[in-house]
């Protein structure tokens, strides 16, 4: 059975002949331009990896790169000009093209990489996946050729719930890790919801002395639901400190990280450790613990909060959540109905889009762009909001017509909490299964918009959500292969889409999977092609 599926799968390789040559060098994402030329560059500890001032931060993660995985040591020597004999050379700004453009010329004696911003980078990742060792004397060789790249999508996302499962600083950076070598540049990072408050907070110190300890809950054994968690979630929470560290290890690997925090549902954590912030009825009784009630005492609460927040992070957009929200219970609260009359509001709608605008006014007041999921266009859409649509495709493509910025990532291709396969066959998940085929033939910009509508969908990004998912293994096991679908999807020309191309590639990543230590799932599991 073996013999004949290696015989089926060597036949299935040489059928690809129109596009073997390019899948040879087997790089995930398929960059734009790419030609193979004659003969191999082998690298030796004699090469020096000439750097300008601007790549001497991408340098040095390529020594260490070729250090920690290949025990090859480099020297990195910054020139004011790089000379053009140096075996390796990374130089930046002098590409054109998009942000994130490089070129990547290797030939036997040199190796070349020259781009933009974050080009070099991206090209030293290609050149990543392009080394290979040769046997018997381990030599690690790159086969010549030339490459001119660019990405599709500038958001190329990936979140990771830290909410329902907590997962540690070095947890989180090894994920960021692998996201960086397939060009991902959007790490969005879900630090708030029922289950967990993951953020530490000065002002409040609570959310996180009860927010963060799911075993706190459990011997008050009151209003919790964690009977979705497949193993009762784990206890843990970030310190300031620890989120710098990896805001900074992002940084050098040209991630942007996407913080979110919830409001005004999925504030169960929230609520628990300060009660006050609760909805309530006119009895005082909470009658659901989850939604925050609409009143000053909150939106102080929340403005305290995102001005921590917005000290530590970096970068210009916030995700405030926004989905689920059981906006319902409002019209029970004394709070909710006293707010709906002062602003002429009609129904729970419209309290929601009032909660939403006044954060998003916030934000702006200090710079910062809002990000919500596409609840957040129900009662009228914050002002120049941008919309995570993730129910399908109707909400973005509504807030694309009404020109803002829309970042897609649908139910169900975009899911990667859900099986992979038949779900007997698979570890138990949410929603039915998606394959990485579904997820490669996703199509961002949908038919439904002109070009102009569609130039506002900013790219894609998956979602990991993790009340199945309780450990790392298990987590890396559920994100690939489909992130490399994704990856490709967002980064490739949508003219250059080939999944026999992409699948041939893919399963040449598993050596590179076991170099990082990497739990990805198996393609070839029955019931998956
Ligand atoms: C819906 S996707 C949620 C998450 C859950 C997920 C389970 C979204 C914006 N909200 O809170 O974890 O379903 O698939």
């Amino acid at each position: 059975k073996i013999l004949f599926k290696r015989l089926a799968f060597s036949l299935v390789a040489i059928c690809l002949s129109l596009t073997q040559v390019q899948a040879q060098f087997h790089i995930i994402p398929q960059p734009l331009h790419l030609s193979a030329q004659k003969g191999y560059f082998s690298l030796s500890s004699k090469n020096i990896i000439g750097v300008d001032k601007e790549s001497e931060a991408v340098g040095n993660y390529l020594q260490t790169y070729l250090a920690q995985n290949y025990k090859l040591h480099l020297k990195v020597k910054v020139y004011a000009k790089v000379p053009a004999t140096a075996a390796i050379k990374l130089v930046t700004g002098s590409t054109a093209g998009k942000e994130g453009a490089y070129a990547l010329k290797v030939t036997p004696g040199k190796i070349a990489i020259a781009g933009n911003g974050a080009g070099v980078f991206y090209g030293v990742q290609s050149l990543i996946q392009l080394l290979h060792t040769v046997k018997p004397a381990a030599i690690l060789q790159v086969m010549a050729c030339d490459i001119a790249d660019e990405p599709r999508f500038q958001w190329r996302g990936l979140s990771l719930d830290v909410c329902r499962h907590f997962f540690t600083v070095e947890e989180v950076k090894k994920y960021i890790d692998v996201m960086a070598h397939y060009k991902l540049n959007v790490f969005h990072w879900h630090l708030t919801d029922d289950e967990g408050w993951r953020i530490q907070i000065d002002k409040y110190p609570k959310l996180t002395e009860v927010g963060a300890k799911i075993s706190y809950y459990e011997k008050l054994g009151k209003f919790r639901k964690l009977d979705n968690l497949i193993d009762g979630g784990r206890d843990g929470f970030y310190t300031k400190d620890d989120i710098r560290s990896v805001i900074k290890y992002a940084q050098d690997r040209f991630i942007t990280i996407l913080p979110e925090i919830e409001m005004p549902g999925h504030s169960e954590a929230a609520i628990f450790a300060y009660p006050e912030l609760g909805c309530q009825d006119s009895t005082g009784a909470k009658h659901r613990v989850r939604m925050l009630d609409p009143s000053e005492h909150t939106f102080t609460f929340m403005e305290d909060v995102l001005t921590e927040v917005i000290a530590l992070f970096p970068n210009q957009y916030i995700h405030i959540g926004g989905d689920e929200a059981e906006m319902i219970d409002w019209l029970k609260s004394p709070t909710a109905v006293a707010l709906m009359k002062k602003e002429g509001l009609t129904n729970e709608k419209e309290i929601q889009s009032y909660f939403i605008k006044r954060i998003e006014k916030f934000l702006i007041s200090k710079n910062k762009k809002l990000v919500g999921w596409d609840e957040i266009l129900q009662g009228g859409l914050a002002e120049s909001a941008t919309v995570m649509s993730w129910q399908g495709e109707a909400g973005g493509i509504a807030a694309a017509k009404m020109h803002h910025h829309v970042i897609m990532t649908p139910l169900p291709y975009m899911y990667f909490d859900a099986p992979q396969a038949n779900e007997d066959l698979e570890p138990i998940g949410w929603n039915p299964p998606v394959t990485w085929q579904m997820v490669y033939n996703y199509e961002p910009q949908s038919k439904e918009l002109t070009p102009e509508e569609a130039a506002y969908i900013l790219g894609v990004q998956g979602n990991i959500w993790v009340e199945k998912i309780p450990n790392l293994p298990h987590l890396e096991y559920m994100v690939y292969p489909r992130a490399l679908a994704l990856a490709e999807l967002a980064w490739s020309a949508k003219e250059d889409k080939n999944i026999d191309r992409f699948e041939y590639k893919m399963k040449q990543q598993y050596g590179l999977f076991k170099l990082w230590n990497l739990n990805a799932r198996l393609p070839d599991i029955v019931g998956v092609d």
